[in-house]
C-alpha cells in the first residue's frame, strides 16, 4: 500500500513520538549505526579516485532515494505506522521551530562544545552515543545557523535556481557541472565563504556539527532533510515530464568520469538497483 511522507510541521505529538521511538530502537539494535557506516563509506568526493554513487554525481538523487527507502523499511519493522517526515526549510527556518523542540529532534548545541543537551538525542539521556564518526565527539553536535560565519537556510528563490533547470544533469557530471538540476540542488556553488554552499549543502552547513561530514546521518535531521530533497526531485520530475536521469549511457573511455559515475542502467552500490528503477516512487510512497 502506498504510504505518505508528511511535512514534519504537521505531525501530531504521537506521530513525532513514534518516529523518535523507532529511531531510538534502531540505534539500540545497532542498525542505525550500520546506516552511518554506509554513508561514511560512500562519502567519496570528486577529487578522489574511484566510483562515486552518493555525492558530487548524477546518482546523488536516486542513491539517497534508495538510502531513505532502506531506512524507512527498517523504521517500519519497528513500527509499521512510521514514515520519514520531510523538513521544508524554505518555510521552517528558525532555530526555535517545532522541529527542534524537546518532543522531536531536540535543540541547538550549547555554547562551547556545541553539544545537544535537550530532547531524546541528548547525550545525557544515554540513548544517542555517536559510534561511527569522522570526528571525535561521542555526543551529537549542532551549531544552528553557524553563528561564527552566519548562514541562512535556502530561500524559495534560491531553490528555484535549481528547479528551473531543464536538464537532469550535465557533463562533467560532478561538483563542477555548471548547470543541470542535480548539481544546482546538491548545491556546489562557486566562490568563497557561504556562497559555495547552496540548497542541499547549505542546509547541512546551517545545522553544523556531524551534519557537515560523512557521518552526517548521525543527526536524525539528515533523514528529514533528504526527504525534502527527494520531494523537490519528485516535484521537478512532475514539472518536467519525460526528462530522465542523465547520463543515459556510461561516459566514453576518454571522458574524465569514465568508470567514476553510474549511467541510468548501471547498479548503484551497495545495492543492485539502477537509477532507472528509482525514477518513480508513486507505487511506494507519496508526499503530503
Ligand atoms: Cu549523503
Ligand atoms: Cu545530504
Amino acid at each position: 500500500m502506498v504510504y505518505t511522507r508528511k511535512n514534519q510541521s504537521a505531525l501530531t505529538r504521537s506521530e513525532k513520538k513514534r518516529f523518535v521511538d523507532a529511531v531510538l530502537e534502531l540505534k539500540r539494535k545497532g542498525i542505525y549505526d550500520e546506516f552511518v557506516r554506509i554513508h561514511i563509506k560512500y562519502y567519496v568526493s570528486d577529487g578522489e579516485r574511484g566510483l562515486r554513487v552518493a555525492h558530487m554525481t548524477p546518482s546523488f538523487l536516486p542513491w539517497h532515494r534508495q538510502f531513505l527507502l532502506e531506512f524507512e523499511r527498517a523504521l517500519q519493522e519497528v513500527d509499521p505506522s512510521v514514515t520519514v517526515p520531510y523538513w521544508d526549510w524554505t518555510v521552517d527556518r528558525s532555530t526555535s521551530s517545532s522541529l527542534w523542540a524537546d518532543d522531536f529532534l531536540g535543540g541547538n548545541g550549547r555554547g562551547g562544545d556545541r553539544q545537544v543537551t535537550s530532547g531524546a538525542f541528548a547525550y545525557r539521556e544515554g540513548r544517542w552515543r555517536i559510534e561511527e564518526t569522522v570526528t571525535d565527539d561521542p555526543f551529537l553536535v549542532r551549531d544552528l545557523g553557524h553563528p561564527s560565519g552566519p548562514i541562512s537556510l535556502p530561500t524559495k528563490a534560491q531553490l528555484a535556481e535549481a528547479t528551473r533547470e531543464k536538464a537532469f544533469d550535465v557533463s562533467p557530471w560532478n561538483s563542477m557541472s555548471a548547470s543541470g538540476f542535480r548539481n544546482k540542488l546538491e548545491g556546489w556553488g562557486r566562490g568563497d565563504g557561504n556562497s559555495q554552499y547552496q540548497n542541499h549543502n547549505r542546509v547541512h552547513r546551517w545545522v553544523g556539527g556531524q551534519m557537515l561530514g560523512g557521518g552526517s546521518n548521525n543527526d536524525p535531521v539528515f533523514w528529514l532533510h533528504h526527504a525534502m530533497i527527494d520531494r523537490v526531485w519528485s516535484q521537478w520530475q512532475m514539472a518536467h515530464p519525460g526528462v530522465l536521469y542523465q547520463p543515459a549511457k556510461p561516459p566514453a573511455a576518454s571522458h574524465s568520469q569514465y568508470r567514476r559515475i553510474v549511467s541510468r542502467d548501471q547498479p548503484m552500490p551497495p545495492w543492485d538497483i539502477k537509477p532507472s528503477q528509482l525514477e518513480s516512487h508513486s507505487k511506494i510512497y507519496r508526499y503530503a
